[in-house]
Protein backbone atom coordinates (compact mmCIF):
# COMPACT_ATOMS: atom_id res chain seq x y z
CA UNK A 1 0.00 0.00 0.00
CA UNK A 2 1.53 3.26 -0.99
CA UNK A 3 -0.83 5.66 -0.15
CA UNK A 4 -4.48 5.61 1.84
CA UNK A 5 -5.71 6.16 -1.18
CA UNK A 6 -5.86 5.06 -5.11
CA UNK A 7 -4.19 7.81 -7.27
CA UNK A 8 -4.92 6.26 -10.51
CA UNK A 9 -7.38 5.13 -12.44
CA UNK A 10 -6.03 4.99 -15.79
CA UNK A 11 -2.08 5.29 -15.24
CA UNK A 12 -0.82 1.46 -14.93
CA UNK A 13 0.40 1.37 -11.11
CA UNK A 14 2.55 -1.64 -9.54
CA UNK A 15 3.96 -1.56 -5.98
CA UNK A 16 7.11 -3.44 -5.52
CA UNK A 17 6.01 -4.22 -1.34
CA UNK A 18 7.34 -7.31 -1.04
CA UNK A 19 11.15 -10.02 -0.55
CA UNK A 20 13.90 -8.11 -2.49
CA UNK A 21 17.64 -9.83 -2.75
CA UNK A 22 19.21 -8.08 -0.36
CA UNK A 23 23.51 -7.68 -0.29
CA UNK A 24 25.55 -6.24 2.47
CA UNK A 25 28.37 -4.33 1.19
CA UNK A 26 30.35 -5.13 4.34
CA UNK A 27 30.67 -7.25 7.43
CA UNK A 28 30.56 -11.15 7.68
CA UNK A 29 27.32 -11.07 5.38
CA UNK A 30 28.83 -9.68 2.51
CA UNK A 31 29.21 -12.74 0.40
CA UNK A 32 25.72 -13.95 1.27
CA UNK A 33 22.53 -12.81 0.00
CA UNK A 34 19.28 -12.47 2.24
CA UNK A 35 15.35 -12.14 1.06
CA UNK A 36 14.59 -8.68 2.94
CA UNK A 37 11.37 -7.20 2.97
CA UNK A 38 10.62 -3.92 1.65
CA UNK A 39 9.33 -1.72 2.89
CA UNK A 40 10.97 -2.62 6.02
CA UNK A 41 14.65 -1.24 7.69
CA UNK A 42 17.81 -4.04 7.96
CA UNK A 43 17.76 -3.51 11.77
CA UNK A 44 14.64 -5.78 11.77
CA UNK A 45 16.91 -8.50 10.62
CA UNK A 46 19.59 -10.07 13.27
CA UNK A 47 22.13 -10.09 11.47
CA UNK A 48 22.06 -6.05 11.01
CA UNK A 49 20.67 -4.50 13.87
CA UNK A 50 23.30 -2.79 14.24
CA UNK A 51 24.50 -2.39 10.90
CA UNK A 52 25.72 1.30 9.52
CA UNK A 53 27.13 1.09 6.35
CA UNK A 54 25.96 0.21 2.41
CA UNK A 55 23.40 -2.76 0.95
CA UNK A 56 22.06 -3.25 -2.27
CA UNK A 57 18.21 -4.13 -2.69
CA UNK A 58 17.51 -5.83 -6.38
CA UNK A 59 14.03 -7.09 -7.95
CA UNK A 60 13.43 -8.05 -11.27
CA UNK A 61 10.71 -6.09 -12.96
CA UNK A 62 8.61 -7.29 -16.35
CA UNK A 63 7.54 -4.12 -17.37
CA UNK A 64 7.88 -1.93 -21.17
CA UNK A 65 7.76 1.71 -22.13
CA UNK A 66 8.13 5.23 -19.90
CA UNK A 67 8.67 3.59 -16.67
CA UNK A 68 8.27 5.90 -13.48
CA UNK A 69 10.32 4.47 -10.22
CA UNK A 70 8.41 6.00 -7.29
CA UNK A 71 10.30 5.66 -4.10
CA UNK A 72 9.15 7.01 -0.60
CA UNK A 73 11.86 6.60 1.77
CA UNK A 74 15.40 5.00 0.91
CA UNK A 75 17.15 5.38 4.08
CA UNK A 76 19.35 7.49 3.65
CA UNK A 77 21.25 7.76 0.74
CA UNK A 78 20.66 5.71 -2.47
CA UNK A 79 21.83 5.26 -5.83
CA UNK A 80 19.26 3.57 -8.34
CA UNK A 81 20.68 1.65 -11.47
CA UNK A 82 18.03 0.22 -13.91
CA UNK A 83 20.02 -2.70 -15.89
CA UNK A 84 23.69 -1.95 -14.15
CA UNK A 85 23.19 2.16 -15.29
CA UNK A 86 22.44 4.34 -12.70
CA UNK A 87 20.00 6.58 -13.42
CA UNK A 88 19.13 8.09 -9.66
CA UNK A 89 20.84 9.63 -6.55
CA UNK A 90 19.25 10.82 -3.43
CA UNK A 91 19.96 12.25 -0.27
CA UNK A 92 17.74 11.69 2.72
CA UNK A 93 15.67 8.85 4.26
CA UNK A 94 12.23 10.89 5.16
CA UNK A 95 11.36 12.66 1.54
CA UNK A 96 10.22 10.45 -1.46
CA UNK A 97 12.23 10.45 -4.87
CA UNK A 98 10.93 9.43 -8.78
CA UNK A 99 12.79 8.36 -11.85
CA UNK A 100 11.78 8.58 -15.02
CA UNK A 101 13.21 5.83 -17.83
CA UNK A 102 12.30 6.30 -20.97
CA UNK A 103 11.41 3.69 -23.96
CA UNK A 104 12.16 0.22 -21.84
CA UNK A 105 12.16 -3.05 -24.23
CA UNK A 106 9.30 -5.64 -23.31
CA UNK A 107 11.05 -7.70 -21.30
CA UNK A 108 12.69 -8.42 -17.62
CA UNK A 109 14.77 -5.13 -16.17
CA UNK A 110 17.06 -5.54 -13.20
CA UNK A 111 16.24 -2.66 -10.60
CA UNK A 112 18.84 -2.09 -7.97
CA UNK A 113 19.10 -0.04 -4.94
CA UNK A 114 22.53 1.19 -3.49
CA UNK A 115 21.02 2.23 0.19
CA UNK A 116 23.74 3.70 2.71
CA UNK A 117 22.89 4.94 6.27
CA UNK A 118 26.44 5.22 7.13
CA UNK A 119 27.37 8.90 8.69
CA UNK A 120 29.70 10.49 5.68
CA UNK A 121 31.35 13.23 5.20
CA UNK A 122 28.77 14.13 2.82
CA UNK A 123 25.93 14.26 5.26
CA UNK A 124 24.97 16.88 6.78
CA UNK A 125 21.57 16.23 8.24
CA UNK A 126 22.19 12.39 8.91
CA UNK A 127 24.66 12.92 11.29
CA UNK A 128 25.03 10.79 15.26
CA UNK A 129 21.86 12.39 17.17
CA UNK A 130 18.95 11.88 19.57
CA UNK A 131 17.47 9.90 16.87
CA UNK A 132 18.38 6.65 14.84
CA UNK A 133 19.43 6.98 11.21
CA UNK A 134 17.93 3.36 10.25
CA UNK A 135 18.90 1.49 7.09
CA UNK A 136 17.13 -0.02 3.94
CA UNK A 137 14.09 0.90 1.80
CA UNK A 138 12.23 2.36 4.65
CA UNK A 139 8.51 3.34 2.42
CA UNK A 140 6.80 1.88 -0.47
CA UNK A 141 8.54 1.77 -3.86
CA UNK A 142 6.43 1.19 -7.25
CA UNK A 143 6.34 1.53 -11.02
CA UNK A 144 4.67 3.50 -12.91
CA UNK A 145 4.09 3.25 -16.99
CA UNK A 146 3.73 6.65 -18.85
CA UNK A 147 3.05 8.38 -21.69
CA UNK A 148 5.16 10.70 -22.98
CA UNK A 149 3.34 13.73 -21.44
CA UNK A 150 1.96 12.76 -18.24
CA UNK A 151 0.80 14.57 -15.01
CA UNK A 152 3.79 15.25 -12.08
CA UNK A 153 1.79 16.33 -9.58
CA UNK A 154 -1.33 18.43 -8.81
CA UNK A 155 -2.08 20.89 -5.85
CA UNK A 156 -4.98 22.16 -4.76
CA UNK A 157 -5.48 25.23 -2.80
CA UNK A 158 -8.93 26.37 -1.00
CA UNK A 159 -10.13 29.49 -0.39
CA UNK A 160 -13.11 31.38 0.79
CA UNK A 161 -14.10 34.31 -1.18
CA UNK A 162 -17.54 36.03 -0.57
CA UNK A 163 -18.31 33.53 1.75
CA UNK A 164 -18.20 30.43 -0.92
CA UNK A 165 -15.63 28.33 -1.57
CA UNK A 166 -13.00 28.46 -4.26
CA UNK A 167 -9.68 26.79 -5.14
CA UNK A 168 -6.63 27.40 -6.84
CA UNK A 169 -5.72 24.23 -8.98
CA UNK A 170 -2.05 23.81 -9.83
CA UNK A 171 -1.48 20.92 -12.95
CA UNK A 172 2.35 20.53 -13.94
CA UNK A 173 2.63 17.99 -17.12
CA UNK A 174 5.90 17.14 -18.18
CA UNK A 175 6.34 16.02 -21.74
CA UNK A 176 9.20 13.99 -21.49
CA UNK A 177 8.52 12.79 -25.42
CA UNK A 178 10.19 14.04 -28.77
CA UNK A 179 7.44 15.96 -30.17
CA UNK A 180 5.63 18.50 -28.42
CA UNK A 181 1.96 18.08 -27.82
CA UNK A 182 -1.39 19.83 -27.21
CA UNK A 183 -3.11 18.93 -23.33
CA UNK A 184 -5.76 18.81 -22.40
CA UNK A 185 -6.69 18.82 -18.88
CA UNK A 186 -10.43 17.72 -16.61
CA UNK A 187 -10.56 17.74 -13.32
CA UNK A 188 -13.60 16.38 -11.10
CA UNK A 189 -14.66 16.90 -7.44
CA UNK A 190 -17.83 15.10 -6.72
CA UNK A 191 -19.03 14.73 -10.18
CA UNK A 192 -18.54 18.19 -11.01
CA UNK A 193 -16.71 18.55 -14.16
CA UNK A 194 -13.88 21.17 -14.80
CA UNK A 195 -12.32 21.91 -17.50
CA UNK A 196 -8.67 24.05 -18.11
CA UNK A 197 -7.75 25.67 -21.03
CA UNK A 198 -5.36 23.84 -23.09
CA UNK A 199 -1.89 24.09 -23.47
CA UNK A 200 1.31 23.10 -25.62
CA UNK A 201 3.81 21.16 -23.47
CA UNK A 202 7.24 21.36 -25.56
CA UNK A 203 9.38 18.32 -25.70
CA UNK A 204 11.40 17.91 -22.88
CA UNK A 205 9.90 20.55 -20.80
CA UNK A 206 7.32 20.94 -17.98
CA UNK A 207 4.53 23.05 -18.28
CA UNK A 208 2.43 24.78 -15.58
CA UNK A 209 -1.71 25.08 -15.65
CA UNK A 210 -3.25 26.68 -12.84
CA UNK A 211 -6.59 28.13 -12.62
CA UNK A 212 -9.53 29.19 -10.08
CA UNK A 213 -12.54 27.12 -9.87
CA UNK A 214 -15.55 28.00 -7.33
CA UNK A 215 -16.98 25.10 -5.52
CA UNK A 216 -20.58 24.81 -4.47
CA UNK A 217 -22.52 22.77 -2.28
CA UNK A 218 -19.15 21.47 -0.79
CA UNK A 219 -18.91 20.58 3.47
CA UNK A 220 -16.19 21.61 5.46
CA UNK A 221 -13.12 20.18 6.24
CA UNK A 222 -13.60 20.45 10.01
CA UNK A 223 -11.42 18.48 12.28
CA UNK A 224 -14.65 17.18 14.13
CA UNK A 225 -16.21 16.63 10.81
CA UNK A 226 -12.99 15.74 8.35
CA UNK A 227 -14.61 16.21 4.82
CA UNK A 228 -12.37 14.58 2.23
CA UNK A 229 -13.02 14.82 -1.52
CA UNK A 230 -10.94 12.91 -4.36
CA UNK A 231 -9.60 15.35 -6.97
CA UNK A 232 -9.59 13.61 -10.09
CA UNK A 233 -7.20 15.38 -13.03
CA UNK A 234 -7.46 13.57 -16.46
CA UNK A 235 -5.54 14.47 -19.05
CA UNK A 236 -6.46 14.37 -22.95
CA UNK A 237 -4.13 14.71 -26.44
CA UNK A 238 -7.03 14.82 -28.49
CA UNK A 239 -10.31 16.78 -27.41
CA UNK A 240 -13.29 14.74 -26.34
CA UNK A 241 -11.10 11.16 -26.77
CA UNK A 242 -10.35 8.83 -23.66
CA UNK A 243 -7.58 10.42 -21.07
CA UNK A 244 -4.26 8.77 -21.49
CA UNK A 245 -3.52 10.08 -17.93
CA UNK A 246 -4.52 10.77 -14.43
CA UNK A 247 -3.95 11.65 -11.16
CA UNK A 248 -6.14 11.38 -8.51
CA UNK A 249 -5.56 13.30 -5.26
CA UNK A 250 -8.01 13.53 -1.60
CA UNK A 251 -8.27 17.43 -0.06
CA UNK A 252 -10.56 18.85 2.03
CA UNK A 253 -12.01 22.62 1.78
CA UNK A 254 -10.26 24.53 4.92
CA UNK A 255 -8.43 27.76 5.73
CA UNK A 256 -5.48 28.36 8.17
CA UNK A 257 -5.61 31.50 9.55
CA UNK A 258 -3.60 33.78 12.32
CA UNK A 259 -5.46 36.19 14.33
CA UNK A 260 -3.00 37.90 16.33
CA UNK A 261 -2.04 35.73 19.29
CA UNK A 262 -4.25 32.55 18.16
CA UNK A 263 -4.61 30.32 15.34
CA UNK A 264 -8.14 29.42 13.56
CA UNK A 265 -8.43 26.54 11.59
CA UNK A 266 -11.73 27.30 9.31
CA UNK A 267 -13.26 29.46 11.59
CA UNK A 268 -12.53 27.55 15.18
CA UNK A 269 -10.29 28.75 17.34
CA UNK A 270 -7.27 26.02 17.68
CA UNK A 271 -6.19 24.93 21.10
CA UNK A 272 -3.09 22.55 20.33
CA UNK A 273 -2.75 19.03 22.63
CA UNK A 274 -0.20 17.52 21.15
CA UNK A 275 2.40 14.53 21.00
CA UNK A 276 6.11 14.48 19.25
CA UNK A 277 6.21 11.49 17.41
CA UNK A 278 9.56 9.73 15.93
CA UNK A 279 9.21 6.91 13.56
CA UNK A 280 10.38 4.73 15.40
CA UNK A 281 9.27 1.10 16.90
CA UNK A 282 11.09 -1.51 18.99
CA UNK A 283 10.60 -4.45 16.19
CA UNK A 284 9.96 -1.87 13.08
CA UNK A 285 12.64 0.72 13.43
CA UNK A 286 11.05 3.60 11.33
CA UNK A 287 9.46 1.26 9.34
CA UNK A 288 6.22 1.16 10.91
CA UNK A 289 3.57 -0.72 9.02
CA UNK A 290 0.43 1.31 8.65
CA UNK A 291 -1.99 -0.88 11.21
CA UNK A 292 0.81 0.18 13.52
CA UNK A 293 0.57 3.86 12.51
CA UNK A 294 -3.27 3.59 13.12
CA UNK A 295 -2.88 1.56 16.37
CA UNK A 296 0.01 4.67 17.56
CA UNK A 297 -2.94 7.31 16.53
CA UNK A 298 -5.79 5.27 18.61
CA UNK A 299 -3.71 5.39 21.62
CA UNK A 300 -2.78 9.00 20.93
CA UNK A 301 -6.89 9.41 20.16
CA UNK A 302 -7.44 7.61 23.19
CA UNK A 303 -5.40 10.37 25.64
CA UNK A 304 -7.10 13.37 24.34
CA UNK A 305 -4.26 14.21 21.67
CA UNK A 306 -5.31 16.63 18.47
CA UNK A 307 -2.15 17.08 17.04
CA UNK A 308 1.53 15.51 15.92
CA UNK A 309 4.39 16.97 15.39
CA UNK A 310 6.62 15.14 13.03
CA UNK A 311 10.13 15.47 14.99
CA UNK A 312 12.39 15.76 13.17
CA UNK A 313 11.65 15.16 9.95
CA UNK A 314 8.61 14.93 6.98
CA UNK A 315 6.41 11.57 7.85
CA UNK A 316 5.52 8.53 5.95
CA UNK A 317 2.52 9.80 3.39
CA UNK A 318 0.65 6.64 5.03
CA UNK A 319 0.53 8.29 8.16
CA UNK A 320 -0.63 11.68 6.70
CA UNK A 321 -3.40 10.11 5.00
CA UNK A 322 -4.75 8.50 8.55
CA UNK A 323 -3.98 12.03 10.34
CA UNK A 324 -6.27 13.69 7.17
CA UNK A 325 -9.00 11.23 7.41
CA UNK A 326 -9.15 11.71 11.61
CA UNK A 327 -8.48 15.13 11.56
CA UNK A 328 -5.59 15.20 13.73
CA UNK A 329 -3.69 18.53 13.46
CA UNK A 330 -0.31 17.86 11.97
CA UNK A 331 3.01 20.30 12.64
CA UNK A 332 5.32 18.78 9.42
CA UNK A 333 8.83 19.25 9.62
CA UNK A 334 11.72 19.52 7.19
CA UNK A 335 14.99 17.40 8.53
CA UNK A 336 16.59 19.00 11.07
CA UNK A 337 17.64 18.34 14.75
CA UNK A 338 20.16 20.37 16.75
CA UNK A 339 22.57 21.79 14.56
CA UNK A 340 25.46 23.67 15.86
CA UNK A 341 26.25 26.81 13.53
CA UNK A 342 29.50 24.87 12.14
CA UNK A 343 27.46 22.04 11.57
CA UNK A 344 25.16 24.32 9.36
CA UNK A 345 27.83 25.90 7.83
CA UNK A 346 28.22 21.84 6.52
CA UNK A 347 29.46 21.99 2.63
CA UNK A 348 25.80 20.19 1.49
CA UNK A 349 23.53 21.42 4.10
CA UNK A 350 22.23 24.16 2.25
CA UNK A 351 21.12 21.99 -0.92
CA UNK A 352 20.75 19.25 1.31
CA UNK A 353 18.30 21.44 3.43
CA UNK A 354 16.34 22.89 -0.06
CA UNK A 355 15.73 19.84 -1.35
CA UNK A 356 14.37 17.85 2.32
CA UNK A 357 12.27 20.87 2.13
CA UNK A 358 10.96 21.20 -1.53
CA UNK A 359 10.28 17.50 -1.52
CA UNK A 360 8.10 17.85 1.33
CA UNK A 361 6.32 20.52 0.18
CA UNK A 362 5.58 19.28 -3.34
CA UNK A 363 4.74 15.90 -2.49
CA UNK A 364 2.62 16.94 1.39
CA UNK A 365 0.85 19.86 -0.06
CA UNK A 366 -2.36 19.09 -0.30
CA UNK A 367 -2.72 17.05 3.46
CA UNK A 368 -5.64 18.92 5.13
CA UNK A 369 -4.28 17.69 8.54
CA UNK A 370 -1.27 19.52 8.08
CA UNK A 371 -1.43 23.53 9.15
CA UNK A 372 2.38 24.41 9.48
CA UNK A 373 5.75 23.72 8.14
CA UNK A 374 8.46 23.39 10.64
CA UNK A 375 12.13 23.76 10.13
CA UNK A 376 15.51 23.78 11.87
CA UNK A 377 14.98 22.33 15.01
CA UNK A 378 17.31 23.77 17.97
CA UNK A 379 19.49 24.77 15.32
CA UNK A 380 21.72 28.34 15.56
CA UNK A 381 19.34 30.73 15.71
CA UNK A 382 21.09 33.01 18.37
CA UNK A 383 23.58 33.66 15.69
CA UNK A 384 24.24 35.78 12.28
CA UNK A 385 24.92 32.96 10.31
CA UNK A 386 22.44 30.98 11.58
CA UNK A 387 19.34 33.71 10.95
CA UNK A 388 20.83 33.63 7.41
CA UNK A 389 19.57 30.17 7.20
CA UNK A 390 16.78 30.35 9.01
CA UNK A 391 15.66 33.24 6.53
CA UNK A 392 16.37 31.13 3.51
CA UNK A 393 14.66 28.76 4.25
CA UNK A 394 11.78 30.58 5.34
CA UNK A 395 11.93 31.92 2.26
CA UNK A 396 11.83 29.01 0.33
CA UNK A 397 8.61 27.68 1.94
CA UNK A 398 6.80 30.72 1.13
CA UNK A 399 7.61 30.64 -2.40
CA UNK A 400 5.96 26.87 -2.58
CA UNK A 401 3.23 27.34 -0.07
CA UNK A 402 1.61 31.05 0.86
CA UNK A 403 -1.44 28.86 2.55
CA UNK A 404 0.38 27.61 5.22
CA UNK A 405 1.73 29.48 8.13
CA UNK A 406 5.46 28.37 9.66
CA UNK A 407 7.38 27.85 12.74
CA UNK A 408 10.12 26.32 14.41
CA UNK A 409 11.30 25.06 17.57
CA UNK A 410 13.82 26.82 19.40
CA UNK A 411 15.48 26.11 22.74
CA UNK A 412 17.62 29.78 23.00
CA UNK A 413 15.42 31.97 25.27
CA UNK A 414 17.03 35.05 26.08
CA UNK A 415 19.04 34.81 23.33
CA UNK A 416 17.26 33.56 19.77
CA UNK A 417 17.53 36.17 17.34
CA UNK A 418 14.97 34.72 14.57
CA UNK A 419 11.53 35.32 15.86
CA UNK A 420 10.66 37.44 13.41
CA UNK A 421 10.51 35.26 11.33
CA UNK A 422 8.32 32.66 11.88
CA UNK A 423 4.44 33.00 11.99
CA UNK A 424 4.15 31.24 14.68
CA UNK A 425 6.48 30.95 17.85
CA UNK A 426 7.35 27.88 19.62
CA UNK A 427 9.84 26.60 22.43
CA UNK A 428 11.34 23.78 23.80
CA UNK A 429 11.00 23.68 27.16
CA UNK A 430 11.83 21.15 30.19
CA UNK A 431 11.49 22.69 33.61
CA UNK A 432 11.72 19.63 36.49
CA UNK A 433 13.66 18.24 34.40
CA UNK A 434 17.08 19.30 32.73
CA UNK A 435 16.48 22.83 34.81
CA UNK A 436 17.38 21.63 37.87
CA UNK A 437 14.56 23.63 39.34
CA UNK A 438 12.35 22.90 42.68
CA UNK A 439 9.50 21.17 41.87
CA UNK A 440 6.28 23.06 41.21
CA UNK A 441 8.60 25.80 39.13
CA UNK A 442 7.28 25.05 35.84
CA UNK A 443 4.85 27.85 36.24
CA UNK A 444 7.97 29.90 36.42
CA UNK A 445 10.22 28.61 33.10
CA UNK A 446 6.78 28.73 31.24
CA UNK A 447 6.06 32.01 32.37
CA UNK A 448 9.20 32.86 32.26
CA UNK A 449 9.82 32.22 28.69
CA UNK A 450 6.78 33.44 27.59
CA UNK A 451 7.58 37.03 29.11
CA UNK A 452 10.85 37.40 27.53
CA UNK A 453 9.38 36.82 24.18
CA UNK A 454 6.37 39.29 24.60
CA UNK A 455 8.70 41.81 26.66
CA UNK A 456 11.68 41.63 24.41
CA UNK A 457 11.25 39.79 21.15
CA UNK A 458 9.87 40.10 17.73
CA UNK A 459 8.08 37.16 18.34
CA UNK A 460 5.59 39.49 20.54
CA UNK A 461 2.14 39.13 19.87
CA UNK A 462 2.27 35.49 17.65
CA UNK A 463 0.62 32.75 18.26
CA UNK A 464 2.80 30.93 20.97
CA UNK A 465 3.07 26.85 21.43
CA UNK A 466 4.96 24.64 23.71
CA UNK A 467 6.92 22.54 21.17
CA UNK A 468 8.13 20.09 23.49
CA UNK A 469 8.00 19.60 27.08
CA UNK A 470 8.43 16.42 29.32
CA UNK A 471 10.71 14.23 31.34
CA UNK A 472 12.16 10.49 31.05
CA UNK A 473 11.07 7.54 32.30
CA UNK A 474 12.55 3.77 32.04
CA UNK A 475 9.23 1.57 31.28
CA UNK A 476 8.93 -0.50 34.72
CA UNK A 477 10.84 1.29 36.66
CA UNK A 478 8.89 2.36 39.54
CA UNK A 479 9.95 3.41 43.43
CA UNK A 480 9.14 5.03 46.13
CA UNK A 481 12.11 7.45 45.66
CA UNK A 482 10.21 8.79 42.84
CA UNK A 483 13.47 9.65 41.25
CA UNK A 484 14.52 11.15 37.92
CA UNK A 485 14.21 7.87 35.12
CA UNK A 486 10.98 6.79 37.64
CA UNK A 487 7.80 6.49 35.77
CA UNK A 488 6.38 8.33 38.98
CA UNK A 489 8.76 11.43 38.32
CA UNK A 490 7.83 11.32 34.75
CA UNK A 491 3.85 11.20 35.82
CA UNK A 492 3.91 13.68 38.49
CA UNK A 493 6.52 16.34 36.20
CA UNK A 494 4.29 16.04 33.17
CA UNK A 495 0.99 16.46 35.35
CA UNK A 496 2.42 19.77 36.49
CA UNK A 497 4.29 20.92 32.84
CA UNK A 498 0.95 20.00 31.27
CA UNK A 499 -1.13 22.26 33.57
CA UNK A 500 0.92 25.13 33.44
CA UNK A 501 0.90 25.54 29.68
CA UNK A 502 -2.99 24.35 28.82
CA UNK A 503 -4.15 26.98 31.81
CA UNK A 504 -2.00 30.01 30.06
CA UNK A 505 -4.04 31.71 28.23
CA UNK A 506 -1.41 33.12 25.94
CA UNK A 507 -0.41 29.84 24.58
CA UNK A 508 -2.03 28.24 21.29
CA UNK A 509 -1.35 24.66 23.07
CA UNK A 510 1.46 22.24 23.79
CA UNK A 511 3.28 18.67 21.85
CA UNK A 512 4.34 16.21 24.71
CA UNK A 513 7.70 15.43 24.15
CA UNK A 514 7.24 12.81 23.00
CA UNK A 515 4.86 9.86 22.60
CA UNK A 516 6.99 6.82 22.08
CA UNK A 517 10.54 6.13 23.57
CA UNK A 518 13.27 5.75 20.44
CA UNK A 519 16.70 4.26 19.73
CA UNK A 520 18.96 6.98 19.44
CA UNK A 521 22.48 7.02 18.20
CA UNK A 522 25.28 4.74 19.47
CA UNK A 523 27.20 7.57 19.99
CA UNK A 524 24.73 9.36 22.62
CA UNK A 525 24.92 6.43 25.25
CA UNK A 526 26.29 8.75 27.61
CA UNK A 527 22.99 10.72 28.25
CA UNK A 528 20.57 7.79 27.30
CA UNK A 529 20.25 4.84 29.47
CA UNK A 530 19.54 1.74 27.15
CA UNK A 531 20.88 4.15 24.61
CA UNK A 532 17.12 5.48 23.83
CA UNK A 533 15.36 8.47 24.35
CA UNK A 534 13.19 7.42 27.02
CA UNK A 535 10.90 10.55 27.16
CA UNK A 536 7.86 8.33 25.75
CA UNK A 537 4.41 7.81 27.41
CA UNK A 538 4.59 4.64 25.82
CA UNK A 539 7.67 2.99 25.42
CA UNK A 540 8.96 1.83 22.30
CA UNK A 541 6.64 -1.21 21.93
CA UNK A 542 3.91 1.14 23.15
CA UNK A 543 3.73 -0.25 26.65
CA UNK A 544 1.66 2.76 28.61
CA UNK A 545 3.86 4.72 31.27
CA UNK A 546 2.25 5.70 34.34
CA UNK A 547 2.15 8.95 32.61
CA UNK A 548 -0.01 7.99 30.02
CA UNK A 549 -3.17 8.15 32.36
CA UNK A 550 -2.31 11.87 33.24
CA UNK A 551 -1.67 12.68 30.49
CA UNK A 552 -5.26 11.18 29.13
CA UNK A 553 -6.88 12.95 32.23
CA UNK A 554 -5.13 16.55 31.47
CA UNK A 555 -5.54 16.24 27.77
CA UNK A 556 -9.57 15.54 28.29
CA UNK A 557 -9.87 18.18 30.97
CA UNK A 558 -9.01 20.74 28.79
C1 LIG B 1 15.37 18.53 22.35
C2 LIG B 1 15.18 17.94 20.94
C3 LIG B 1 14.52 16.60 20.93
C4 LIG B 1 15.03 15.70 22.07
C5 LIG B 1 14.77 16.41 23.40
C6 LIG B 1 15.30 15.59 24.58
O1 LIG B 1 14.35 19.42 22.67
O2 LIG B 1 14.43 18.82 20.13
O3 LIG B 1 14.81 15.97 19.68
O4 LIG B 1 16.41 15.49 21.90
O5 LIG B 1 15.49 17.64 23.41
O6 LIG B 1 14.84 14.44 24.73
O7 LIG B 1 16.15 16.11 25.30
Amino acid sequence: MIRGFMMHEIRKEVELDGLWVFQPCEGEGKDKTYKMSVPSCWESHPEFINYRGKGYYKKEIQAKGNIRLVFKGVSHTAKVFWNGEIVANHYNAYTPFEVVIRGAEDQKHELMVEVDNSFTAESSLHIPNDYHTYGGIIRPVAFQVIPDAYIQYVHFTPFKKNNQWHGKIEVAVENIGEKDQLVYLKTCISEMEYEFKEKIAIAGETVLFSEEFEFKDVKNYELEDPVLYLLKTNLYIEKDTKPVDDLIERIGFREIKIRGKDLYFNDTKVKIKGFNRHEDHGHFGSSIPYQVMMADLHQILDMGGNAIRTAHYPNDERFLDLCDELGILVWEESHARGLSEEQMRHKNFDQQSEDSIREMIMNHYNHPSIFVWGILNECASYTRYGRECYEKQFKQIKSLDQSRPTTFASCHYHRDICLDLPDIVSFNIYPGWYEQEPKGSEEFTNNEVYSWVQRATEGKGKPYIISEIGAGAIYGYRTMRKSKWSEEWQAETLERQLEAVLSHEGMTGVFVWQYCDCRVSDEWFYARPRTMNNKGVVDEFRRPKMAYEVVKRIFHSY
